[in-house]
């Protein structure tokens, strides 16, 4: 019925499912239009009709596989009780919380869901709305990723403030971790009940972490959430995205609660074919720059992808989000090429 869970179910399929990471986003002239209605970015997120039609305005104009719910990996943090802005044109803006009583006096996992409720209702809206044969992808923020947001206010290149932070104050860490880690847990599992079919986990600055840290901060609370989701719903899909841990990939791909690895665009395509798609289905890898330039160009560098990867079962994707200065014919010949294939 749907060939994106036919794959991840490891059945017989005759070409990659695809769907894009930021499909619904600002490279589409319907997604501004309805956010200018919207009003702020937090605004769209929190309203329920608006949240659906831009979850399905991609589904509807290219035919991807999936749909991925409309919402941000930030709003837990505001649900969590801390405060939370996305400024225009600038990126995501948040209170900084560090201080172990900030910690305990903040982070109210307990009333996450009643901010949460519009993300919920847009997931009951999209499962009566999409088409039967295109799944619904909920998501969260992976704990890492969180806390990086949450220590440094910001987005930061390699992740220094955070990573001071960690090794400098390791009690007010844990907690910080343990906290997002329930939290995403709680959050999760009623996305799934409202009926997200399967979830993906964002670790978007995994790759600022050493080794070491990738196995301690990124890899042991992802599996903490989906072994303890899996406890109560075994059958739901993970699609696990650890952004630039480079060979750590390798770790992530001996997990078994782990049904899909997302990969980015940084890994050698041949490695992955030999040490990561004979364990693990993957996701990828397409650098989405290659959806800014000619056709010719973009239609060169997706057989590389392709042809490094049918080996194996694997799921269409790009390595990181689709860029809002990517060309919307680009995206429409990427589809139609991918559908065009038969393994057979
Ligand atoms: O102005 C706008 O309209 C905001 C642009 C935008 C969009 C379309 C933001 C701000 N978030 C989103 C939606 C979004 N974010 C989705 C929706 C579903 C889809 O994919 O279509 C998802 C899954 C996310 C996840 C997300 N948000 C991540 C993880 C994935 C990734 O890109 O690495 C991260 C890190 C965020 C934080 C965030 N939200 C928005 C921005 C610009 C950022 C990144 C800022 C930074 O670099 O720190």
């Amino acid at each position: 019925m749907s060939i994106f869970l036919d794959c991840i179910q490891k059945k017989k399929i005759n070409r990659p499912p695809i769907w894009l990471m930021r499909q619904a986003g600002r490279y589409l002239s319907e997604y501004r239009e309805t956010r200018k209605q919207a009003g702020s970015f937090l605004d769209l997120c929190y309203n329920s009709d608006l949240a659906t039609e831009v979850t399905l305005q991609p589904i509807e104009k290219f035919g991807f596989d999936a749909a991925i719910l409309f919402a941000d990996i930030l709003l837990i943090l505001d649900a969590l009780g801390v405060k939370v802005e996305f400024i225009e044109g600038v990126g995501p803006k948040i209170e900084p919380v560090r201080k172990l009583e900030d910690i305990n006096n903040l982070l109210n996992v307990e009333n996450i869901h009643e901010k949460l409720g519009p993300v919920y209702k847009t997931i009951t809206m999209l499962k009566s709305s999409l088409p039967k044969n295109v799944p619904l992808i909920g998501f969260a923020g992976a704990p890492w990723t969180l806390s990086t947001y949450l220590i440094n206010g910001r987005g930061e290149a390699g992740s220094i403030t955070t990573k001071k932070f960690l090794l400098s104050n390791p009690a007010e860490f844990e907690k910080i971790i343990n906290i997002l880690t329930e939290a995403t847990i709680e959050y999760l599992l009623m996305q799934i009940k409202h009926g997200a079919d399967v979830i993906k986990i964002f670790d978007s600055w995994a790759g600022a972490l050493n080794a070491d840290m990738v196995l301690n901060y990124s890899l042991k609370p992802i599996k903490r959430i989906v072994e303890t989701i899996k406890e109560k719903y075994p059958n739901i899909p993970f699609i696990v995205f650890p952004r630039a841990v480079n060979t750590t990939y390798s770790y992530f791909s001996n997990i078994k609660e782990f049904d899909v690895l997302a990969i980015d665009q940084f890994l050698d395509r041949d490695w992955v074919a030999r040490e990561i798609q004979p364990k693990k289905i993957i996701q990828g890898n397409l650098d989405p720059i290659f959806l800014t330039l000619e056709k010719d160009v973009l239609l060169m560098e997706l057989k590389k992808v392709i042809n490094s990867f049918k080996k194996h079962p694997f799921i269409f994707n790009l390595g990181h989000g689709i860029t809002p200065d990517a060309k919307v014919d680009n995206v429409k010949s990427m589809v139609e090429y991918i559908k065009e294939i038969d393994f057979r």
